[in-house]
């Protein structure tokens, strides 16, 4: 058995300089004069131009990221250009790689954008246009490079902004890691609905992380558990088999906070990065057995629970001021939730399309009525069943007074006894799965739909 590799982050890879003088050059082709006066005339609008519109030079740069069990997907010939000032969209930058990976038949595509030539990576760039799929958790790939081409719609997401230390990061791993970009967005009840009173309407700045595109799911959990954590001292209250999960590719549910935290620290262990868990203030001593409230290590790699901050961010999907994670409303097709339009009174559920009962496409007769992640459309990050299908447990103790505005990567009050759920499960109404819905559970309750699905610094 292989053990799982690091996701060691190698900004080196690759790296391609494209020279200002590219697009001078074409400036020069496109002169019709021909003169070198007229030229340097054209130069200067053309600069001023894009100045006052967007960003023209390109260093490129392809980090790639190692994987789970087997090796990693490769990411080479980085090249990405901005379209011509002529062209029907102007402000688009063309992005060009190559990708193979020698035993993975798909792998997670994103894309980092800076504007200091890689010290930071905050450009907000999220809107990616591609025919091909090439971006998102689901890229094709196989032992044989293959070149994907897409564009970066920088125009929508950056306009008015210009820089000439741009640099484009393609980041891949065949781990269904999608990554959260780094940024503000607006936490909280902004639906107005009058059922939630512990979610004021705030903005709040979370840095960039991975999460799993899908739910941990039981074939997940127990390859850590038998390859590795069963090995290294790891025990978990549950017993990890199938009671904690219909199928291999089905959710674990009913897992109690302690051993999801725990299992995190083993997952981190077995791919060689650093745990984030520890028993002790100090951090020395990795958290494995039994049942204690844990010290999460700051600014280590390796993996975790969201924070409640994390969480919401990412069910949005970078979507502002929705209910859900694809809009307003929900229906059975888009989520594994129990459907009931007739509710009315304090949750007064609406916005709930149905139909009523269980989802029929899960409901066989046999319970938990989980479906197979993957099962339905992602939200706009690449992550599936933010709403429904499991519960996910997030670091958060839960206290209405924390949730507050002018933190930073806020991480919940430093102590308590309750741990916030979020998103919703088979057997909820559509209520627990909206977006603000904030839901908790006193420890170590392990009861019901609760699963998890784990996050990571980059
Ligand atoms: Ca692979
Ligand atoms: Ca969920």
């Amino acid at each position: 058995m292989k053990t799982q590799n690091n996701i060691p982050i190698n900004p080196n890879i690759t790296i391609t300089m494209k020279p200002q003088t590219h697009n001078y050059t074409r400036m020069k082709t496109n002169d019709p004069s021909g003169s070198a006066r007229h030229f340097h005339l054209q130069l200067a609008t053309a600069r001023h131009a894009l100045r006052s519109t967007m960003l023209l030079l390109f260093c490129l740069l392809a980090g790639t990221f190692a994987a789970r069990a087997g090796s990693p997907p490769v990411v080479a010939n980085v090249t990405a250009v901005q379209n011509a000032p002529t062209d029907p969209h102007p402000k688009y930058v063309h992005i060009y790689y190559d990708i193979s990976d020698p035993d993975s038949t798909s792998v997670s595509v994103n894309f980092l954008v800076s504007q200091d030539s890689g010290a930071t990576w905050t450009v907000p760039a999220k809107t990616f246009i591609s025919a091909e799929g090439a971006f998102g958790p689901n890229v094709v790939v196989s032992s044989t490079p293959r070149t994907y081409d897409l564009f970066w719609d920088a125009g929508t997401d950056w306009d008015g902004n210009y820089t000439t230390h741009c640099r484009v990061r393609v980041l891949a791993n065949d781990e269904n890691l999608m990554l959260i970009p780094a940024g503000t967005y607006t936490r909280g009840n902004s639906s107005g609905d009058a059922d939630i009173t512990d979610a004021p309407v705030f903005p709040v700045y979370v840095s960039a992380f991975y999460m799993d595109s899908t739910l941990v799911t039981g074939g997940k959990w127990n390859f850590v558990v038998q390859t590795y954590a069963s090995t290294h001292g790891y025990t978990f209250n549950g017993s990890g088999g199938a009671t904690y999960f219909k199928a291999a590719n089905h959710p674990v549910q009913g897992v109690d906070w302690y051993d999801a935290v725990k299992w995190c620290n083993a997952r981190s262990e077995m791919e060689g990065l650093i745990p984030a868990y520890y028993i002790d203030a100090g951090c020395t001593v990795v958290y494995k057995t039994g049942q204690v409230a844990p010290f999460a290590k700051a600014g280590v790699n390796g993996f975790r629970l969201p924070t409640e901050a994390e969480w919401e961010k990412a069910a949005r999907g970078g979507l502002s001021g929705k209910r859900f994670p694809l809009g307003d409303t929900i229906s059975e097709d888009q989520a594994n939730y129990t459907g009931d339009t007739s509710l009315t009174g304090n949750a007064n559920i609406h916005y709930d399309l149905g139909p009523n009962g269980y989802n029929a496409a899960w409901h066989n007769g046999t319970t938990p009525f989980t479906s197979q992640v993957g099962s339905f459309a992602p939200n706009g990050y690449g992550l599936y069943d933010m709403a429904g299908n499991a519960d996910e447990w997030c670091w958060d103790v839960y206290d209405p007074a924390a949730y507050v505005a002018g933190q930073t990567d806020p991480q919940g009050p430093s102590s308590g006894d309750s741990r916030v759920v979020r998103g919703g499960e088979w057997n909820d109404f559509a209520n627990h799965a909206r977006c603000a819905d904030r839901s908790n559970n006193q420890l170590p309750n392990s009861a019901g739909g609760f699963g998890f699905r784990c996050v990571r610094g980059l």
